[in-house]
């Protein structure tokens, strides 16, 4: 039977990272899980996340998957780690890709990192970033205010534009050619983000280079689902939340047909 790729998110956040796997690899089955019950998970304390993720882990390991993506910047700092050491198959967070790729991209030697609380707090990239780079100059930043803005819907008024200025003073004081968007929605409010900081600062989606990731990892284990010219893909969708609320957002999201089924996790 093929396998399919597990991806853990707090919520619908993921849905970011499952659109980027769906669009590099058409040919792979999504096995995806939103904790839309708990989301959201930045301003939990950490044994709280690790717990829940497991959780979510435990339930997609027994859908047989072949690789899993922790799709949610908050889980992925606290858990990675832990899960990689012990699972069997590939495991990508989506810290690590985006870290690399803005060593790649920056030309100044400085990158900034916006996330939840959560992920901040933790020092998950700025750890991913000197590892690879010591001389690196990381400028952190929490933003709680947006992943409300975006789940308010307020994706296109200037009210936004407003919260997302507001949020990200702090940043304007420090010099950067870089930000790297560690969390789930904030490539939602990419537009927003790119008026407040300036054209001259690129942009990294910790989504998009969470795939790129898994790609290169499934093609080096030579784990890919292969086929000829017709592409034939099954998705599953669990939501510990409201199910018909859940498909809505990854419908509208996706542009595929979602059918979601609940499921209830230990508290
Ligand atoms: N976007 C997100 N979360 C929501 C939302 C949204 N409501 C409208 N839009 N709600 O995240 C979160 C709380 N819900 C979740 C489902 O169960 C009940 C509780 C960002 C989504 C990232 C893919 C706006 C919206 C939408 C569809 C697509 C994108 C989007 F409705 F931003
Ligand atoms: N998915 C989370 C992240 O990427 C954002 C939403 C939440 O706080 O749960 O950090």
């Amino acid at each position: 039977m093929k396998q399919g790729i597990g991806i853990i998110d707090s919520g619908v956040g993921g849905l970011t990272v499952a659109k980027e796997v769906l669009r590099q690899l058409p040919r792979e089955d999504i096995v995806y899980f939103g904790d839309t019950a708990r989301c959201p998970y930045g301003p939990r304390p950490s044994e709280e996340v690790r717990t829940f993720s497991l959780q979510m882990i435990d339930f997609l390991l027994k859908e047989n998957i072949k690789a899993l993506v922790i799709g949610c910047n908050t889980a992925a700092a606290v858990v990675l780690a832990e899960v990689t050491a012990k699972l069997d198959i590939p495991v990508v967070g989506v810290i690590e890709p985006g870290a690399r790729t803005a060593i790649k991209e920056t030309k100044s030697g400085q990158i900034a990192v916006i996330g939840t609380q959560g992920t901040i707090r933790s020092g998950a990239y700025e750890k991913a970033l000197k590892k690879l780079n010591p001389k690196i100059e990381v400028t952190s930043l929490a933003c709680p205010s947006l992943v409300p803005l975006v789940e308010s819907g307020q994706l296109h008024d200037p009210e936004g534009m407003e919260i997302v200025r507001e949020a990200l003073l702090p940043l304007l004081k420090q010099r950067f050619d870089t930000l790297i968007l560690g969390c789930t929605h904030y490539p939602l409010i990419a537009h927003f983000i790119q008026e407040a900081v300036g054209p001259d600062v690129r942009l990294i989606s910790s989504a998009e280079e969470a795939a790129r990731e898994l790609s290169a990892v499934l093609s080096y284990r030579q784990m890919l689902a292969n086929g000829g010219d017709v592409i034939h893909t099954t998705h599953h969708f669990y939501t510990s939340g409201d199910r018909a609320l859940f498909a809505s957002i990854a419908e509208e999201w996706l542009g595929i047909k979602v059918g979601a089924v609940q499921v209830a996790l230990n508290e």
